[in-house]
């Protein structure tokens, strides 16, 4: 254990105020141990304390000026972890909780993330603790162009390619995609979540949720089992969550179950095909709260809890949990509770949503468990698919862009249910996940000597 376990310790002695950033080093290199038995040439070029350091990490002042004329001043972050197997690739975080420490932990396993997707991306991330919730969407202009003003001069088609994540949607990108092309002239792939009139790809905005419900399919059918009449809990009302929910209608599912940070809503009747198309017109567009769906539907509301903490509360049955919400939203005593009340399958929206006592859980008691860098990587692949598309100055057709994302979530599925069984583990899709994304990056790493 001696060169994982050092380069764990170390990790923690060196930054102790980063608790995600150690919690995601040590998920992943702890299943990365049997790799120092099978590749004496990793540990011998150090590869695993090469590979928790970030290529370069960036802080920056944000100041930027509110409607009624005050300066405000926010951190802007960009990590870029590793670029060994493409360019940096990863999105950006608007949300107060945004420290150096989160921005860590989410480059790291976009790193592993991306080298299981099969395209040429290595991993990044960036984001700010300023909060787009009660802005005008002229606040939210001025701050992304601040944002962009600094962000510029460390991004670039062949070097960075940032995209969304929490609180970054449509139009987050459209402000900064239409600021970085001002002061670059160039109009170039920078930025992938675009809209479709300047570049972007179709399926982008649906691919994370997709990708994460064809992922569960795939983990599901290994048991001979499908999605028809499933019920099915969806964490989080945002961009992944709400075509989770599209998905899983489309599959014959039935979703019981969205939240956002006031409030759950459970409607066992099923949130259907029409009442999604509400949710994502509320949340995207009206830029509501998730409790308003109760008023509306005159279903269940549960101001103040997660989803989880009402299945665990109300006993409630479900079969399928998707938690698409945030990192460590979903905890060892609601995984119990998600067991106990007929749970098989957990495949994960949002990136860590499960903490490392939820997961032991899962694993233990024989659940289907698809953590994040594999179950979500369906946004990140579709990212990547839209850089193709930039550079080739064309665009794909929904079909053609829906049908690699589906052969790219099933061929994420397949090297990690061989790699685990390479490595004696079968159906530990964390061990699969991990060693696969890790051997590329490291071989590449490998190539290039010390640098
Ligand atoms: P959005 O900002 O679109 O939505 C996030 C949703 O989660 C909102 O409903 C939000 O509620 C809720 N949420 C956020 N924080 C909390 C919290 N602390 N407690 C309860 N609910 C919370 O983000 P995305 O849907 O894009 O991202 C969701 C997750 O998926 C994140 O973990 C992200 O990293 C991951 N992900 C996203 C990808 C993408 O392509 N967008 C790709 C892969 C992973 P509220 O509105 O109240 O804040
Ligand atoms: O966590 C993620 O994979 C994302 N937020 C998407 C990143 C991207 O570059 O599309």
């Amino acid at each position: 254990m001696s060169v994982i376990k050092d380069v764990i310790d170390k990790v923690k002695q060196t930054d102790p105020d980063q608790p995600e950033f150690h919690q995601a080093v040590e998920e992943v290199l702890e299943t990365l141990e049997p790799t120092t038995k099978r590749h004496p040439e990793f540990v011998k070029a150090n590869i695993y304390e090469r590979i928790v350091e970030p290529e370069r990490a960036m802080h920056f002042r944000v100041p930027w000026v509110d409607d009624k004329g005050k300066v405000i001043v926010n951190r802007g972050f960009r990590v870029q972890f590793n670029n060994a197997i493409g360019p940096f690739k990863g999105g950006l975080r608007f949300h107060p909780s945004v420290n150096l420490g989160i921005i860590k932990f989410l480059g790291f396993e976009q790193v592993f993330k991306n080298s299981l997707t099969t395209l040429p991306m290595g991993g990044g991330k960036g984001g700010t603790d300023f909060d787009p919730k009660g802005k005008s969407d002229g606040e939210v202009m001025r701050f992304c162009q601040a944002f962009m003003r600094e962000l510029f001069r460390h991004i670039g088609p062949e070097c960075d390619v940032p995209a969304g994540d929490i609180g970054v949607g449509g139009r987050e990108i459209g402000y900064l995609f239409g600021y970085y092309k001002k002061i670059r002239n160039e109009h170039t792939g920078v930025l992938t979540g675009k809209s479709l009139e300047y570049g972007g790809s179709l399926v982008r905005p649906e691919a994370t949720g997709y990708g994460t419900t064809y992922f569960a399919a795939e983990m599901l059918a290994t048991r001979g089992l499908d999605f028809k009449n499933k019920i099915v809990a969806i964490s989080g009302a945002g961009n992944v969550a709400q075509y989770a929910v599209e998905k899983v209608n489309q599959l014959g599912g039935k979703v019981i179950t969205l939240c956002d940070s006031s409030a759950t809503i459970i409607d066992e009747k099923g949130i259907d095909a029409k009442k999604c198309d509400y949710v994502i017109e509320l949340k995207n567009v009206k830029r509501g709260r998730i409790k308003e769906y109760a008023d509306k539907y005159k279903s269940a509301c549960f101001e103040g809890m997660s989803v989880w903490d009402v299945i665990r509360e109300q006993g409630i049955k479900v079969d399928i949990a998707l938690p698409c919400a945030t990192q460590n939203e979903l905890d060892g005593i609601n995984a119990a509770a998600l067991v106990k009340n007929g749970c098989y399958c957990v495949a994960e929206g949002a990136n860590m949503p499960s903490t490392p006592d939820a997961v032991k859980i899962f694993q233990e008691n024989n659940v289907l468990y698809g953590p994040g860098k594999a179950a979500n990587a369906g946004g990140v692949a579709t990212s990547g698919l839209e850089m193709s598309q930039n550079s080739m100055k064309l665009s794909w057709t929904r079909e053609e862009v829906d049908n690699r994302l589906l052969l790219i979530m099933k061929s994420i599925h397949k090297s990690c249910i061989e790699t685990a069984e390479a490595y004696g583990r079968k159906g530990d899709y964390v061990t699969g996940a991990n060693i696969a994304g890790f051997t590329k990056v490291a071989r590449a790493m490998l190539a290039y000597g010390v640098v």
